[in-house]
């Protein structure tokens, strides 16, 4: 019975108690004799104990093997084996920093202003930026305390910082057997502290040639990792149009629907049958770049607050719809919102022939969307695709705190 669903409670609400307790969640793998675990994108996606243990129990885990899920996970090691096979890194460490007159020493060489990045970091945690020699003492033990308390190694390393700059990832698909393509990338520069909010495929700033060349460096590094299932080459796009490699994510992501939309390969499907051990039934040269895709976050916060989260009873509900307009989402009339877990409560995703068609289309789908009963960051997004600059597609990751701060 392919359809049929089991549900097992797996503890009280928080994730510590739950979703983050591996015994928890294969006791109810074992109880419901499952075959593979799909992680998801929080959680335990990216925790390569889990893996481990999903596999020492014969139960598939739906990402990469444990060691290429370790390798994506050292940001030094990965910026190392980019740098050895002609994939642009931004100047900086070879390897993590001794101390702070290591990178002082350093930063005299590639010239202030420098970021201080954890080496198991990700996602912006541990990160300081520093001006000069003075800053770059605080910044180090701050990075270091920082990296040592969220990721549990203090280790840091040292980049030259790049000012507004555009974050674009590069999605790939890789079978068990070394083939590996991408589907293009996505523009994720509109973000507050870390979190994306709006997202974008095809980049307004990258060209088919661009496209190629950056697809090409993911690839190449996703070989040389030798990686498996599905993941995201992050780069950082300067105000000349170079790209560098930053990191590299082993899990899907939120924004993985604007791909979809635009490729038609659904992406979630390929995971699982590559988990499967199944070789991958595409290539490069038969992808293709169809129309454009944006997607908001909406999250259970408030803009008009600090975007305190906002949690409570859902009242009326009308997510848009029509042709090319889609609201995933879990939330419905009734749902209680708790505050337990993370804000994002649905994602509206629009899919157009053009940039221009889609801003309209989600104009259009905000405009129509009623959620009630929380505050919702749907009005920022309002005024976000009110702005000419966002609707020129001159943007970056200072844009939400050039335009819509304080
Ligand atoms: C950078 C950078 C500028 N220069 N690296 C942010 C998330 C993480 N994946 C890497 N990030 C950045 N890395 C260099 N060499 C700018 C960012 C960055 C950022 C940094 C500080 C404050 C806000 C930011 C927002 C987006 C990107």
């Amino acid at each position: 019975m392919p359809y049929e669903t089991e549900t097992v409670c797996i503890g009280p609400a928080p994730a510590n108690k739950s979703y983050l307790d591996m015994s928890r969640i294969i006791s109810a793998a074992e109880v419901t004799d499952v075959e593979a675990i799909h992680p998801g994108y929080g959680f335990l996606s990216e925790n390569v104990h889990f893996a481990e243990v999903c596999e020492s129990c014969n139960i598939a885990f739906i990402g990469p093997r444990p060691e290429a899920a370790r390798a994506v996970g050292n940001k030094v090691k990965t910026r190392e084996v980019a740098k050895s096979i002609g994939v642009p890194v931004i100047p900086g460490s070879e390897s993590s920093l001794k101390d702070e007159n290591e990178a002082i020493k350093l930063a005299h060489q590639i010239g202030y202003p420098v970021i201080l990045k954890a080496s198991f970091g990700g996602g912006g945690h541990g990160m300081r930026i520093a001006h000069n020699d003075i800053s770059i003492v605080n910044s180090f033990l701050a990075a270091q305390s920082e990296a040592k308390n969220v990721f549990k190694d203090g280790a840091v390393y040292l980049e030259k910082f790049i000012e507004e700059p555009r974050h674009i990832e590069i999605q790939i698909v890789a079978d068990n057997y070394g083939s590996v393509i991408h589907l293009g990338e996505r523009e994720c520069s509109i973000q507050r502290r870390h979190q994306k909010i709006v997202e974008e495929a095809p980049s307004p700033a990258v060209s088919p040639d661009l496209r190629k060349k950056m697809g090409q460096a993911a690839i190449a590094l996703a070989g040389a990792l030798n990686y498996n299932n599905v993941g995201t080459v992050e780069f950082l796009l300067d105000k000349n149009n170079n790209f560098y490699f930053i990191e590299m994510n082993g899990r899907i992501q939120v924004e993985h629907p604007i791909t979809e939309m635009v490729t038609g390969v659904d992406i979630v499907k390929k995971q699982i049958k590559i988990a499967a051990g199944m070789k991958l039934d595409l290539k490069q040269e038969n992808i293709t770049f169809n129309g454009h895709s944006i997607e908001c976050r909406i999250n259970a916060e408030d803009p008009m607050d600090d975007f305190r989260p906002s949690s409570g009873t859902i009242g009326r509900y009308y997510p848009a719809g029509g042709l090319g307009v889609r609201f995933d989402s879990h939330i419905y009339q009734g749902y209680q919102v708790s505050p337990y877990y993370d804000s994002l409560i649905g994602k509206l995703i629009v899919h157009r022939n053009s940039r221009d068609e889609a801003i309209k289309a989600m104009q259009r789908a905000l405009a129509e969307c009623i959620i009630d009963g929380i505050k919702t960051t749907i009005p920022l997004h309002k005024a976000i695709f009110k702005h000419t600059k966002f609707i020129d597609g001159q943007i970056d990751t200072n844009f939400l705190n050039r335009y819509f701060s304080k």
